[in-house]
């Protein structure tokens, strides 16, 4: 059984016992065989001044794909999931990790991914978060750094940027020719206000030289690219960073997607236009992965 929180007023470490306004967050077991068709509470508590007991369950049958919580407003027995009116209720992919494991043993995880719904969420009155935000909904603040196990493996070497940035390229989550979401290419350590893109194949590795400056171009080409990312960071400091879901471009352009069971790399490539050699860009270090079904 495998414990997340909710806003609920129960065991959860980041409940807050509000105990009006439906705004409490707790802890319910997550199981597996919940359906919603059953009137099931998960963690009993007292009702809220609205008369309500908020629940949290999986809408439909819980899948790796599947994932959809919805809260509820239980004022009756027998009105439960589907999107009740009321304060904090709502319906949505929480946009867990890896609420339900993985068949390649990366295990549970109710770590929030970016563009949950449960960021910011939780009770505005609450402690806030690490990050001075408002309190998420969920056992684990967002954490944009969060990076589950990959599968997958870093080589090649970075360029040297014009202020001596040198990016990397470590890869998050798992990596799948079907799923929505979840496997995340970040890049840290890029130069700041330079605009960048990530880009893909499954070719093989190489070391081609990028010019005569330092950087390599590690993916054997044909490659498939991800749309320019705007600029972030600090003009002359090594501080941008950026993520990219893999799963979600394939999502959205299918012909991108390397399959499944292709072992495909990627990197990150950024203008870099006070570069000393004859290109006006750098590219980060690679990263290569099995791509899952
Ligand atoms: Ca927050």
């Amino acid at each position: 059984m495998v414990v997340f929180c909710l806003r609920r007023r129960c065991r959860g470490r980041r409940g807050i016992g509000a105990g009006t306004g439906g705004w409490d967050i707790g802890a319910i077991p997550y199981d597996p065989g919940y359906a919603p068709a059953v009137p099931t509470s998960f963690c009993q508590s007292k009702p809220n001044s609205l008369g309500c007991e908020p629940t949290i369950g999986f809408s439909g049958s819980p899948s790796v794909t599947g994932g959809v919580f919805d809260v509820t407003c239980d004022q009756t027995l027998n009105n439960k999931l589907g999107g009740h009116a009321g304060l904090g209720n709502q319906s949505g992919d929480p946009r867990f990790w890896a609420p339900l494991g993985s068949a390649t043993g990366v295990g549970h995880d109710f770590h929030l991914q970016a563009g949950s719904p449960c960021i910011d969420a939780g009770d505005p009155s609450s402690p806030l978060d690490p990050d001075g935000s408002i309190a998420d909904i969920g056992v684990f603040p967002f954490d944009a750094a969060w990076c589950p196990e990959s599968f997958s493996t870093t080589y090649c070497t970075p360029g040297y940027s014009a202020s001596g940035c040198q990016a990397a390229i470590p890869a998050c989550g798992l990596s799948s020719a079907s799923l929505p979401s979840g496997f995340v290419l970040h890049v840290t350590g890029v130069e700041g206000s330079k605009q960048g893109l990530f880009f893909w194949g499954p070719n093989g590795r190489q070391a081609q030289a990028w010019g005569n400056g330092t950087s390599y171009q590690c993916v054997v080409p044909p490659v498939k690219r991800g749309e320019l990312l705007s600029a972030v960071g600090t003009q002359g400091a090594c501080d941008a960073a950026y993520a990219y879901d893999l799963n979600a471009r394939w999502t959205a352009k299918p012909n991108q997607n390397p399959g499944a069971s292709a072992v495909t790399q990627a990197q990150f490539w950024y203008r870099d236009p006070f570069n000393t050699s004859n290109q006006a860009t750098s590219l980060s270090d690679a990263v290569e992965f099995p791509v899952g079904p």
